[in-house]
């Protein structure tokens, strides 16, 4: 594209006239709306879950989860402050629930997934059932379904949430309601989605009837043996290792319409070749530790780290010993919308 246009003073009259009618030229404007490549205000980020735990402790004594109705420290992308955004299209932040705890039901448009960082044997109730939660199981919250947690364990329970709020405020598509008590009915009992849909079976003649996975806890426990079963003989991808997609078993499309979600495993002392994709990426570390090198930057990882890449900023991975990734992603939007673009080696 030819540069910007001078702006002389009879031009610049011009648009001081046309001000006040809502009106500014395309011309003086255009190379920062339509750029070559992404620009983007998210930045390369990381948060040490060792650095930032005391405080979502600290929290917990200060503010009870029913009076916060989410008690959530929100995981601010530095370049994006003051957003409540992780990335420009997601949110993330990390919740807190003490035992005994109950963060009231409520309903909304925008879509979660909850991803366990620490604890076990807290609970989220979707729709009528309860899912228990342990370590680096994925749980969705698919939108418009009535949703509480409760810790009925003896430790406290961390996750990271991930939602689509940015989404919901660029489509202008916001609703939220209160249950009108603490905890919903239950109508089924403890495992019934993922005994009903998660099984390599459906009911004979169901219908989806709704984008979302009807299963909405995908336990560590078979995804980690997935994984380890296939290492016997699937080749490691010189980008990712061997990386899974979480799906909707009724549609073989993403779990969630509007969020990828993945788990991935590194061998030790793997070298990832370089890779970028526009969809900026938040990872969230279940096991392992290594680096991911995002251009100049070096974000050393342990478990329950968080970092996130932006939109098409080269990386690379490298661990120590074995690593096992959880990620998450806008990707199913921008497939969906044709925009989506990854780049896989060297340029
Ligand atoms: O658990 O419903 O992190 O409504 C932000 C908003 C969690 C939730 C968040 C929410 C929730």
């Amino acid at each position: 594209m030819e540069a910007k246009p001078e702006t002389t003073p009879e031009r610049a009259a011009f648009y001081d006239r046309m001000d006040g009618h809502n009106l500014t030229p395309l011309w003086e404007v255009l190379r920062g709306l339509i750029t070559p490549e992404p620009t983007s205000d998210c930045e390369t980020a990381v948060w040490h879950y060792d650095d930032i735990r005391p405080y979502i402790m600290e929290s917990g004594g200060l503010i009870t989860a029913k009076e916060a109705e989410r008690r959530v420290l929100i995981l601010e992308n530095p370049g994006l402050r003051g957003q409540s955004k992780i990335t420009t299209s997601l949110y993330a932040g990390l919740q807190l629930i003490l035992p005994g705890e109950v963060a009231p039901a409520h309903r909304h448009t925008q879509s979660a997934l909850r991803f366990v960082v620490e604890g076990e044997g807290a609970y989220t109730a979707v729709d009528g059932e309860k899912t228990i939660m342990r370590e680096g199981d994925f749980v969705i919250t698919p939108s418009w379904t009535w949703h509480d947690h409760g810790n009925e364990s003896d430790k406290p329970m961390v996750w990271l949430d991930g939602l689509d709020i940015p989404i919901a405020q660029l489509l202008d598509v916001s609703f939220v309601e209160g249950y009108g008590a603490d905890e919903q009915m239950l109508t089924r009992p403890v495992g019934d989605a993922l005994a009903r849909y998660g099984s390599g079976l459906l009911p004979d003649g169901y219908e989806a009837s709704s984008p979302t996975s009807p299963v909405f806890n995908y336990p560590y426990s078979r995804t980690r043996d997935a994984l380890e079963t296939m290492r016997r003989t699937e080749e490691w991808d010189p980008c990712h290792g061997l990386k899974m997609r979480y799906v909707n078993p009724v549609t073989g499309d993403f779990a969630m319409p509007t969020i990828g979600t993945f788990m991935q495993l590194l061998p030790k002392g793997f070298e990832a070749a370089p890779y970028r994709s526009t969809d900026a990426t938040v990872f969230s570390v279940v096991e392992g530790t290594g680096r991911t090198m995002v251009g100049d930057t070096t974000l050393a990882w342990g478990p329950r780290d968080t970092f996130v890449v932006p939109s098409w900023q080269s990386y690379r991975h490298e661990t120590d010993g074995d690593a096992v990734l959880f990620s998450f992603s806008d990707r199913p939007v921008q497939v969906k919308l044709g925009l989506w673009r990854e780049q896989r080696g060297n340029r």
